[in-house]
């Protein structure tokens, strides 16, 4: 009797891990959505890099929108953000409003974080340490850095290391720069990354892979107390390294 008790028990034992082990993924999907995927979709048709976004190829690119996550809300300027790629170049675009546009860094690798700024963080592999950042402030000056783990030196250490620039860009600005006594419409930045920049983490992706991503910009205006940190990742903090948080880019076949 007692053989079959214990029998009995470990059964029990067993069915009750197997149904945990059921019942565990969809307890996770609920408290924590996988992150959403957006389409990296192959550029068709020229672009001219010119601040105007109206091109066929832009057209067809999904998308990207803004929040101040961590906040839980809308931010005060608008951003309409959307990437596309070839198989030279992965291209960027981003319609931003701005009451009061700001820019006065014209160093390459200069802290531009401290203008009003377009950035965009990309992190090819999950599972690996190294990802890319990228920025272009409202005075059309480039950021550029691979930063091979997180928490290794950062911009001090290896913004100095960038020696060449694979970020090409236009920036469009309907209103005055610098000048905040009058009222600013927006601006606008339109361009382009040659995937030589990706070198260290094996180069152009294929059709199909995924990346993390997050685009994020400042904004820092005189009808603003703080400057507007906003972004397309889901940040649980306002940490724009946060990669963690960021969704996914696929890059889409071209068709
Ligand atoms: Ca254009
Ligand atoms: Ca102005
Ligand atoms: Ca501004």
């Amino acid at each position: 009797m007692k053989a079959a008790a214990a029998i009995a028990f470990a059964l029990f034992l067993v069915y009750s891990l197997i149904s945990r082990s059921h019942s565990e993924p969809q307890e996770k999907d609920q408290s924590k959505p996988g992150p959403k995927v957006y389409e990296c979709r192959w550029a068709k048709g020229q672009i001219e890099f010119d601040g105007v976004i109206k091109e066929s190829a832009w057209a067809g690119a999904e998308p990207i929108e803004f929040r101040v996550a961590w906040q839980n809300r809308k931010p005060h300027s608008a951003t309409k953000a959307r990437l596309l790629w070839d198989k030279d170049y992965l291209y960027f675009c981003a319609e931003m409003e701005d009451v009061d546009i700001y820019a006065d860094n014209l160093e390459p690798n200069g802290r531009l974080w401290e203008n009003d700024v377009f950035e965009l963080f990309f992190k090819p592999n999950a599972n690996k340490l190294g990802y890319y950042e990228f920025q272009v402030n409202a005075a059309n000056t480039p950021l550029e850095m691979y930063l091979p783990s997180r928490g290794a030196g950062g911009y001090n250490r290896f913004g100095p290391l960038t020696e060449e620039f694979h970020v090409e860009s236009f920036v469009k600005v309907d209103g005055t720069l610098n000048d905040y006594t009058d009222k600013d419409k927006g601006w606008t930045v339109e361009g382009r990354i040659s995937w030589d920049a990706f070198k260290p983490t094996g180069g152009r992706p294929k059709a199909g892979d995924r990346w993390r991503f997050a685009l994020c910009r400042f904004d820092y205006s005189v009808t603003l107390e703080q400057p507007e940190q906003s972004t397309s990742a889901p940040l649980t903090r306002p940490d724009f390294h946060r990669y963690e948080d960021y969704q996914e880019l696929m890059f889409v076949e071209r068709k």
